[in-house]
Formats: C-alpha cells, sequence, structure tokens
C-alpha cells in the first residue's frame, strides 16, 4: 500500500477539468455507476435525500496510478435507484492544488454544506485537506479557505494528509479526523468549519489503522470505521484492506477496537462510510466490480448494515444486488401512532406497544424499542391498528422480530382491511415482505378504513414478532 501511493505520488501530474453538466441518469444494484469508475464514496441524508459524494477514477486499463481529478455526487430517496448528478467539484475548485482528487466527505452546518477533500496541493509536501462550500447539496461549491486546512506543515499532521471525516456532536462541536500511512489524526474544528480550533490529537486505540476513517454516533456512543491492512484477522494480502472500527465514550477517544465490519473487497484500497438512512443504516464503499475495473478503476457499492443489541457491527454481506428499495418513512405521514393496536395474542413479557412507538430498529433481534411477539402461539395471528376516523392508506412497513429461539420472520403476510362488513386483502397489494434486518415496505391501492389489519403466517414449529409496524396516509 506504501509503495502504491508513492507511485501515484510519482505519476501524478494532472490537468484540470471542469465540472461535466451530466443529464441526471438512474442506476439501481451493485456496483450502482458502471459506466464510469467512482471511489471513496462518503454518503449524507438531507431530508428525504440521500447523497453519496465520491471521487471519480480515470485511469485507464493497465494503468497502476490513481488517475482522480473531480468529485461526483450521486442521490437517491430509496437507497436503491441512484440518480447521478456529474461533478460537483473538481481539483480546479482549490486554485491552490493542482492533482488527486482523492478521498472526501461532505458536512452540513451553519446552513451550508463543506465539501472536505483530500487534494495534491502545489506547494511544499504532498496531499493536502481542502475545503470547498456550497448552500446545498449539490453546490455549486467554491474554495472555502483560499489555501489548505491542513498539510505537511500543520504540525502533527498525518505521514499522508488524506481522507478526511468530519462529524458534529449534538452540542455543534464538529470535529476533523484524517490520516492514511498508519497516521490517524483527528482536530477540532472551529465554529467557521475552516480552521482547526487547537492541537491536532493522535487517537489511541484505533488498532491497525491504515487510512479512510469514518466518524459517527448512534445510540450515544462515538463509532471510528477505518481501513486496515494487516494480516492478523483483517486481510491475507497486506495489498488489501479491511474495514475495522473503534467505539468511544467521547469524540476525541480514547477509542476501544471492536472488530472487522467490511471484509477485504475486490479492490485493494477499501474505503466507507455509514448513514443511517429511513430507518435502516446502510455501509457505502468501493470495489473493481464494475466491468474492466480494477484497483485504480473502482466502483461505489451500496449494502445494509445492521447492529446487534449490544451496538457492535455485524460485518457486512457484500451483494450483487444492492439493498432493497427503502422508501419508508421518506415522504408519507405514518399514522401508526394514531392507531390503537390490538393483536389476536400478545406473549405476556412482550409488548403491542412495540408496534407505534416509533422506534428504528438495529437489527430484528433489537428489542431496545420493545418488542411484539405470539410465542407460543403458531399459524396465522394478526396485528391490526384502529382509528377513531377513516384513513386513506395505501402503504405499510414492516420490522419483523426475531429472537433466534421460539420467534422467526415469518412464512408469509397479507394487508387486510375492514371494508365495512368483513376482513378483505388490500387491493393490489405488491409483495409482503418477510425480510429480517429491514423495512419491508407494501404499497397498495389506498383505501379508506377505520382498520387495518397485518395478518401473519408462521412458519411451522415457530411463533412471529413485529418490532415496528408502519402504516402510511395515501
Ligand atoms: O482514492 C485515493 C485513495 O485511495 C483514497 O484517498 C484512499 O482512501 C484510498 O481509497
Amino acid at each position: 500500500m506504501r509503495t502504491r501511493h508513492r507511485a501515484v505520488r510519482l505519476g501524478a501530474v494532472l490537468a484540470l477539468v471542469a465540472s461535466a453538466t451530466v443529464t441526471p441518469a438512474a442506476f439501481a444494484a451493485n456496483p450502482i455507476v458502471t459506466s464510469y469508475y467512482t471511489a471513496d464514496p462518503a454518503p449524507l441524508v438531507v431530508g428525504n435525500t440521500l447523497y453519496i459524494y465520491a471521487g471519480r477514477d480515470e485511469a485507464p486499463a493497465g494503468t497502476d496510478n490513481f488517475v482522480m481529478r473531480e468529485w461526483r455526487v450521486l442521490s437517491s430517496t430509496d437507497a436503491a435507484t441512484w440518480t447521478d448528478h456529474g461533478a460537483r467539484a473538481n481539483v480546479g475548485t482549490f486554485p491552490w492544488a493542482g492533482a488527486d482528487a482523492w478521498a472526501s466527505e461532505v458536512e452540513p452546518k451553519n446552513g451550508k454544506y463543506y465539501w472536505y477533500t483530500s487534494v495534491n496541493g502545489t506547494g511544499p509536501g504532498w496531499m493536502d485537506i481542502g475545503v470547498a462550500v456550497g448552500d446545498t447539496p449539490l453546490g455549486p461549491f467554491r474554495d472555502a479557505k483560499g489555501g489548505p486546512l491542513v498539510s505537511d506543515g500543520t504540525p502533527n499532521s498525518s505521514g499522508l494528509n488524506i481522507d478526511p471525516t468530519v462529524f458534529t456532536d449534538d452540542d455543534g462541536q464538529s470535529y476533523l479526523y484524517w490520516g492514511g500511512y498508519w497516521g490517524a489524526r483527528a482536530a477540532k474544528l472551529k465554529p467557521n468549519m475552516v480552521e482547526l480550533d487547537g492541537p491536532v490529537t493522535t487517537p489511541q486505540g484505533l488498532a491497525n489503522f491504515w487510512e479512510a476513517p469514518w466518524m459517527f454516533k448512534r445510540n450515544g456512543l462515538y463509532y471510528l470505521m477505518y481501513a486496515a491492512n494487516d494480516t492478523n484477522g483483517c486481510v491475507t494480502d497486506s495489498n488489501y484492506a479491511c474495514q475495522r472500527y473503534a467505539t468511544a465514550t467521547n469524540p476525541l477517544g480514547p477509542w476501544t477496537h471492536r472488530g472487522v465490519v467490511l471484509d477485504r473487497v475486490s479492490s485493494t484500497t477499501n474505503h466507507a462510510g455509514v448513514v443511517q438512512f429511513n430507518g435502516q443504516y446502510y455501509i457505502v464503499y468501493h470495489n473493481a466490480n464494475a466491468p474492466g475495473g480494477g484497483n485504480f478503476r473502482r466502483s461505489v457499492a451500496v449494502d445494509l448494515l445492521h447492529f446487534n443489541a449490544d451496538g457492535t457491527m455485524r460485518k457486512v454481506t457484500q451483494t450483487t444486488t444492492g439493498p432493497p428499495p427503502n422508501p419508508a418513512g421518506g415522504g408519507g405521514t405514518n399514522l401508526a401512532p394514531s392507531a390503537t393496536a390490538s393483536t389476536s395474542y400478545v406473549s405476556a413479557w412482550e409488548s403491542l406497544a412495540a408496534l407505534n412507538n416509533g422506534g428504528t430498529p438495529a437489527s430484528s433481534a433489537d428489542r431496545s424499542n420493545l418488542a411484539y411477539g405470539n410465542w407460543p402461539e403458531r399459524g396465522t395471528q394478526w396485528v391490526e391498528y384502529q382509528w377513531p376516523t377513516a384513513k386513506s392508506v395505501n402503504r405499510v412497513a414492516t420490522y419483523w422480530f426475531d429472537d433466534d429461539q421460539g420467534i422467526d420472520l415469518p412464512a408469509s403476510c397479507a394487508v387486510q382491511y375492514w371494508n365495512g362488513s368483513a376482513y378483505v386483502d388490500v387491493p393490489g397489494q405488491s409483495a409482503c415482505g418477510v425480510a429480517g434486518n429491514a423495512f419491508n415496505t407494501t404499497t397498495f391501492t389506498a383505501v379508506t378504513t377505520t382498520r387495518l389489519r397485518l395478518s401473519i403466517t408462521s412458519k411451522p414449529d415457530f411463533s412471529t414478532g413485529v418490532l415496528e409496524w408502519q402504516a402510511f396516509q395515501a
């Protein structure tokens, strides 16, 4: 990996290019773009939209160097289908830089969007951290500082000043993390987001850190995920890398290493980001899986990320299909909280209140917002919502409970409504999904009713359960 970056440095004399204007195009499945190469993805949720900021690999086939001159933006409203917004910044955005549009991340603050980038400055040293700013997630972006935020001249900077990740805590304090060549670094940012506030620190406890940090917070716990390339449970060939992660109770650590969350991918570099969108966690990363792909012709992929009840992350399953569409909660009003729930049966130690208490489960085993279960009943059971006045409903989203004991994911389900004299299936319903660890969305022709029912049929020898059931106004 060291050789790789050095080779890039020697070969990096790149022309500036202007942002291309690209007609938005739709993509789906993994990799999410196959018409050109994308790398170093950084996700960001703004409203109902999930953005991915990514570099573009332009290296011709057979080239053993990065050729990267621009940063691009993709967006989605369901984490499954993507729109290409083209290049929104490039090395020319920074008049003091000349090449190497490496990894970046966008952070919203002060009503603006700050795009922190790795870029090769023309001053002394090699890679720097630059920061551009724009008024919308799509820009236009302009240099926010007139020079690097971090360079080789910054006291205690990393051996390779790349891969910025910015995190803003609940108290409004923002932090910058970055680094490569085994040198992780962290610093507070001033409220203006373009100056470091205090000394650069060296995070403690990030076992085998190599590059590509990604910082986030979940349930009060801080997570720092990063690329490692050790051969002790990470990869068998140190030219490749995995994603390890550590947790802390303070944004500046000390950190406790928790394990590997993403195994090696098909490219030598491994760069990832984590985001919660519509109640579901996702990991975005890159690989070499697009046609003609390679270590310098990488492609961005998206997959589901699941947490265990103790806050640890489950290892990611890398797919070629990508996650199922997840528009749940993204648009539409969830009518469930205003409904009264009832059921054919609930176990005395479980709770019907789980259905509509607004929880966002981390996994199908996550009981932190209560769980509805009907053990030891089997066969077909139901849960139901009743409203005092009729509601028009055309979509539900169900997060199933699975305790790995007597309760398993169901064999099948159906959405029904009270038509005034009987319960009947809602018309035109899409498949009633029974996947674990995600919201299963079922759409149907709108019905106006006071009672909506979820009929659940168990697998033989198991009971069933639900962690959250959302019902959306048409
Ligand atoms: O894309 C260039 C560099 O490769 C990134 O900055 C690193 O994280 C690695 O992915």
